[in-house]
C-alpha cells in the first residue's frame, strides 16, 4: 500500500530485530534474555519524585518551556564537570556538548552529518543493532573488524585501513563500544585503546566511542575511556542516562569538537527542535545533589549478582560444546554454539519452551555467524534467570 507515495528511503526501512522481539517477549510467560532492558528495580523512583515535585513547585514555568537545541546550559555545564571529575576528560566546555534524545539519536545524527551512500564505516563484528538501524537510510559500506576477549583486534583494523588507503579510500567513522560491548560483553584492552587512537591519527579518521555501559563494572580494573586519551579531537564520545538512571527519560550526551556539535545541532533542529527540557532539569538536579554517585553502586551490586548467577547457571547446565564470554560489566554475554548449529532455526524452539534470546546474526550487517546468540542478564528476576537458563540448556541439547 502507498507504494507510489512512500519515498525510496521509507521503502528501504527495516525493523530493528530487538524492537520486534520486545513485542514478542512482552508475553508474561516468556522469560526474556533478549532486550537490553535495565532492571526496573534499579529505577530511583522516589528520588525522582522528590526532585520533580520540587522543580515543578519552584521553577515550573522554566522547566516546561522549549529549550535550545544544544540542551539546557546548566545541564551541559554539569556534564562538562562530570566528564572531568568522573571520567578524567579534561578541557570540555559547554560548546563541546550536545544533549540528545538517547544515544540512539546521537547515532542517527552522526549518520546524517557524516555518511554519504557507499562511504566506509568501520564497525566491530558483531556490533550494536541500533547503529545498523540508525545508519540504514544513509547506506554506508561497512568494514567489519573481528573481536576477541580484548575487544576489537586493532592489528586487523590496521590491515584494513592500509588496504583501503591503497585503494585511495578512508573510512568516515570507526564505531566502537570499547567497554562491556553490546552484544559481545568484551572490553578493549589498554594497549588496543592506545593503538586505535594512533591509527585514528595516522589515518586521519574519526572514532565514535559509544559508552552506555562504562559505569557498570562488576570485576576487573577500570580502564580510561578513549575520549580521556584523545589529544587531537579524533574521538566523538557518546554517553547516556539510560543504563545508570532510566531509559524512559531519553537523555544522552554527545561530546565532540565544537564544529561537529554545531553541525549535529543543525541536523537535530529538523528532527525534534530540542531534547525534553523537563528531563534535563531533573537529571541535572539528580547529578548536582550527588544522587547519581550514590545510585550507581546500587545498580552495580544488583547487576553483579545477576551476572554471577547467570554465569553460574550456564556453567552448571549448558553442555560443554557451548562457549560464552565472561563480561566484567555491562548487560550482555555472547554465546557461541558449534559451527553446525543455527541459533536462528533454534529460536522457535526456544519460544516454544518460553525463553528468548537475540539471534547473533542480527548483530552483523551480512547476517552471518548464525551459530551465535546474545543473552541479557540484567532484566530478569533471579528466579527467571535460574529457570530460563535451565530451559535454554534443554533447548540447546534437544536441538544439537
Ligand atoms: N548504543 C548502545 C551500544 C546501546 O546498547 C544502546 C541501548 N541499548 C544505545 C546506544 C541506545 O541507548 P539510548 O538511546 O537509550 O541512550
Ligand atoms: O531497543 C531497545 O529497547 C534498546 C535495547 C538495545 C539492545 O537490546 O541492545
Amino acid at each position: 500500500m502507498y507504494d507510489e507515495e512512500f519515498s525510496e528511503i521509507a521503502k528501504a526501512l527495516k525493523a530493528s530485530e530487538i524492537r520486534e522481539l520486545l513485542k514478542l517477549t512482552q508475553q508474561p510467560e516468556i522469560i526474556s534474555f533478549a532486550g537490553g532492558l535495565p532492571n526496573p528495580e534499579s529505577f530511583p523512583v522516589n528520588d525522582i519524585k522528590e526532585i520533580a515535585s520540587n522543580l515543578l513547585q519552584n521553577e515550573g514555568a522554566k522547566i516546561l518551556q522549549y529549550g535550545s537545541t544544544e540542551g539546557v546550559n546548566a545541564f551541559r555545564d554539569t556534564l562538562a564537570k562530570m566528564m572531568d571529575e568522573r571520567y578524567n576528560v579534561k578541557g570540555i566546555k559547554r560548546e563541546n556538548i550536545l544533549i540528545t534524545a538517547g544515544s540512539q539519536q546521537a547515532l542517527y545524527l552522526l549518520a546524517k552529518i557524516f555518511v554519504n551512500p557507499g562511504d566506509k564505516v568501520v564497525i566491530e563484528a558483531p556490533t550494536y543493532i541500533g547503529i545498523l538501524t540508525a545508519f540504514q537510510s544513509y547506506k554506508p559500506d561497512y568494514v567489519e573488524v573481528e573481536m576477541d576477549d580484548d575487544g576489537m583486534d586493532t592489528e586487523i583494523l590496521e590491515e584494513k585501513l592500509k588496504e583501503l588507503k591503497k585503494e585511495g579510500k578512508k573510512p568516515k567513522l570507526i564505531y566502537v563500544i570499547p567497554t562491556f560491548q553490546n552484544p559481545a560483553g568484551v572490553t578493549m584492552s589498554l594497549e588496543r585503546r592506545k593503538h586505535l587512537l594512533e591509527l585514528a591519527e595516522e589515518y586521519d579518521t574519526l572514532v565514535v566511542e559509544d559508552n552506555p555501559y562504562g559505569e557498570l563494572r562488576y570485576s576487573g580494573e577500570s580502564l580510561p575511556s578513549l575520549k580521556s586519551m584523545d589529544r587531537n579531537h579524533y574521538v566523538i564520545h557518546l554517553g547516556t542516562f539510560s543504563k545508570i538512571l532510566a531509559p524512559g527519560f531519553r537523555l544522552a550526551w554527545m561530546i565532540a569538537h565544537e564544529e561537529i556539535i554545531k553541525k549535529a545541532v543543525l541536523a537535530k533542529q529538523g528532527i525534534d527542535l530540542c531534547t525534553n527540557t523537563f528531563g534535563q532539569y531533573i537529571a541535572n538536579e539528580y547529578i548536582s545533589k550527588g544522587y547519581l554517585e550514590r545510585h550507581i553502586p546500587e545498580v552495580i551490586a544488583l547487576y553483579k549478582r545477576k551476572r554471577d548467577l547467570m554465569l553460574r547457571m550456564m556453567d552448571e547446565y549448558f553442555p560443554d560444546y557451548v562457549k560464552w564470554t565472561k563480561p566484567d560489566g555491562g548487560m550482555f554475554l555472547w554465546v557461541t554454539l558449534p559451527d553446525n548449529m543455527d541459533a536462528e532455526k533454534m529460536f522457535p524452539k526456544a519460544i516454544e519452551n518460553k525463553v528468548a534470546y537475540v539471534i547473533g546474526s542480527a548483530f552483523y550487517p551480512k547476517r552471518d555467524h548464525k551459530n551465535t546468540f546474545r543473552l541479557n542478564f540484567t532484566y530478569s528476576s533471579d528466579e527467571q534467570i535460574e529457570e530460563g537458563i535451565k530451559r535454554l540448556a534443554k533447548v540447546i541439547k534437544e536441538f544439537s
